[in-house]
């Protein structure tokens, strides 16, 4: 990778107009990774992201305008911000090279919108921002397969409300954060019943195996539950009941699935019945009371809950696209089809043929072997947007070298244009060439 920089004399790599020193042994942010930064597809509201993010926002706050809305936070984060204060283990698996993005050790592409948890609850209690919750959508990257649903980069939308606890309550008085809780959720609930597509739950809601944090009452928990469950119930049936056609059932099977996310407790995921399979849509939990205290707030007073909110993939199926990569096209054909506020289906224009191309290779065998996303790595930045997929079709090992052979097929099929096989060709041995010099593969 230090080769890739070596023109730079100063071993920097610059990210929206700032220059970040390498690190030898952290960076592995890539040129055509870093190109993507500057592309910002959810402030484009004639944009399919651009036009769900404001969607979702007029939804949620037409119920009690209860959120302050943030769109231009930059993608290069700190470890600290994206892991540390969200309370990560040292040793979890979402910190490695081979799934983030790294400018250096200190800094890195945002992995998730839950990175800037922190700093908008801190604007919260410094009265920066007024309001009792935020959404925040922004792109966000991760090292990744490819194909039609993956793509390193894709967007987010954080959500998040706070109740301020009540301190001084007289014994047999309702605390006035209980009372505000509860007008609260009457409020999402009135306006979830008035959607036109209703939404059937699946939901045991038993905390066996999630358990709640020990600052919070019982009541509490419910209630914080139930005014979440219902606001990402109420963007889902808004969402949903637009891609519905009118023909089809005006009702949205969901289910909530419990998870683990190491900065909220109970924690869960849900998933709509869409096209005979669960489709998951967004992560959540009731937040941590150490992710308030890192933002300033003295232990146990605040309590809430956060979501974050997959947008690439609602956006497919609201539009009809059927390749991620589609959202990045600069071609007129596709942006011209989207405008402002305006759902549409996607009108595909011609597909140009595919070519495939095998590369089969015998592993060295030490330690440092390759990663299967380090092979997408050098495909993803030598042909960019040029390939389809990237699949492992073969793999044995070898009776008596015991070495391991590894068979990838790569589609080259271009959104925009013929390809011509002289270019993959070249492409291809490119391909191969990084992998050799890179990982000391033996070519077969
Ligand atoms: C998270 O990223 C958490 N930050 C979500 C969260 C926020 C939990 C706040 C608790 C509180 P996860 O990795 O599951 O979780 O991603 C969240 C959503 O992003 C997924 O449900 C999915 O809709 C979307 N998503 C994840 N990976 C991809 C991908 N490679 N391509 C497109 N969408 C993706
Ligand atoms: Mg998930």
């Amino acid at each position: 990778l230090v080769r890739l920089f070596a023109t730079q004399p100063s071993k920097t790599v610059s990210v929206l107009g700032k220059d970040y020193e390498i690190s030898d042994t952290q960076t592995n942010v890539t040129p055509k990774i870093i190109s993507l930064t500057s592309r910002s597809l959810h402030l484009n509201n004639s944009h399919p992201i651009g036009i769900l993010r404001k969607i979702i926002e007029s939804r949620l706050n037409s119920v009690d305008n209860a959120y302050d809305i943030y769109a231009d936070f930059k993608p290069v984060v700190t470890v600290e911000e994206n892991f540390d204060s969200l309370g990560f283990s040292e040793d979890h698996p979402g910190r490695s090279k081979s799934d983030t993005y790294y400018i250096n050790d200190k800094y890195l592409l945002r992995t998730h919108t839950s990175a800037h948890e922190k700093e908008c609850f801190s604007n919260m209690k410094n009265g920066i921002t007024k309001k009792q919750g935020f959404l925040l959508s922004a792109d966000v990257y991760r090292r990744d397969e490819i194909d039609r649903t993956h793509y390193p980069a894709f967007h987010q939308m954080e959500g998040a409300r706070v109740w301020q606890r009540d301190q001084a309550v007289a014994t047999g008085e309702v605390p006035a954060h209980i009372q505000q809780l509860k007008e609260d959720i009457v409020m999402v609930e009135k306006h979830l019943e008035q959607q036109k597509t209703k939404i059937v739950v699946q939901d045991d809601n038993s905390l066996d195996g999630n358990p709640k944090q020990d600052y919070m009452t019982d009541l509490e928990v419910e209630l914080c539950s139930r005014h979440l469950k219902r606001s990402v119930e109420l963007v889902v049936s808004e969402v949903f009941n637009k891609a519905l056609s009118t023909e089809e059932a005006s009702e949205l099977k969901v289910r909530w699935i419990k998870a683990y996310f190491p900065w909220t407790a109970p924690s869960w995921e849900i998933e709509v019945w869409w096209k005979g399979e669960w489709l998951e849509l967004c992560g959540c939990g009731l937040v941590r009371e150490q992710v308030y205290i890192n933002s300033g707030n003295k232990p146990g007073t605040n309590i809430g809950w956060a979501f974050g909110l997959g947008l690439d993939r609602i956006a497919m199926l609201l539009f009809g696209i059927p390749d991620i990569r589609l959202f990045w096209s600069n071609d007129e054909r596709f942006l011209q089809q989207f405008k402002a506020g305006q759902i549409k289906t996607f009108k595909p224009y011609s597909k140009y043929p595919g070519s495939i191309r095998d590369i089969a290779f015998w592993v060295p065998d030490n330690a440092f072997s390759i990663h299967e996303n380090d092979l997408m790595e050098i495909v993803r930045d030598l042909a960019g947007d040029l390939v389809e997929s990237v699949k492992l079709v073969d793999k044995f090992i070898h009776p008596k070298t015991k070495k391991t052979s590894l068979c990838y097929r790569i589609n080259y099929q271009s959104m925009d244009r013929n390809l011509t096989s002289s270019e993959i060709n070249k492409i291809q041995e490119e391909v191969a060439k990084e992998l050799v010099e890179k990982y000391d593969v033996e070519l077969r």
